[in-house]
């Protein structure tokens, strides 16, 4: 069948707003996480535990997708979230992925006292809300499922 895109037929017409709609949902998506990296110390340059020389970054820290905030949020997420999205002693002292480290020990915070706009104190060294080594049996257990590095 011989579509026109001069003259849409009946069905096209109808895709153009849902096109429009998962496009926006995109954007949205991509666009509001990069609001919360300024609201933890090193959120902008978690290291990917997937990267055997943590060379990557994984940008979408609160989620089990490096790149997109999709639905599947970590731990740590569901911990930011019940701060409020605040960087608090609370959740800094937390170990939400429960690897045994704590998430300021595992974003350069170790002491609990960075502040938004602040520099902190080190670098991140490992990622808050995927327990590493993340093919180990531990994490993945506490993974929730996530335990797969592309190869
Ligand atoms: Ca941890």
């Amino acid at each position: 069948m011989l579509v026109s895109y001069n003259t849409p037929n009946k069905c096209m017409k109808m895709m153009y707003p849902a096109h429009i709609l998962a496009l926006c949902v995109v954007i949205v998506n991509v666009c509001c996480h990069e609001e919360h990296q300024k609201l933890i110390p090193n959120g902008n340059n978690v290291p990917n535990p997937c990267s055997k020389n943590q060379t990557s970054i994984w940008r979408a820290v609160g989620h089990f997708n490096p790149d997109h905030g999709d639905v599947d949020i970590n731990s740590f997420a569901k911990d930011f979230m019940k701060s409020n999205k605040t960087w608090t002693r609370e959740l800094c002292n937390l170990d939400s992925d429960g690897d045994g480290k704590i998430n300021g020990e595992e974003l350069g915070d170790p002491s609990c006292d960075w502040t938004p706009g602040k520099k902190p104190k080190g670098p991140a060294t490992n990622h808050p809300g995927i327990c590493e080594p993340v093919d180990s049996g531990m994490c993945k257990r506490l993974n929730q499922g996530f335990n797969l590095c592309p190869k």
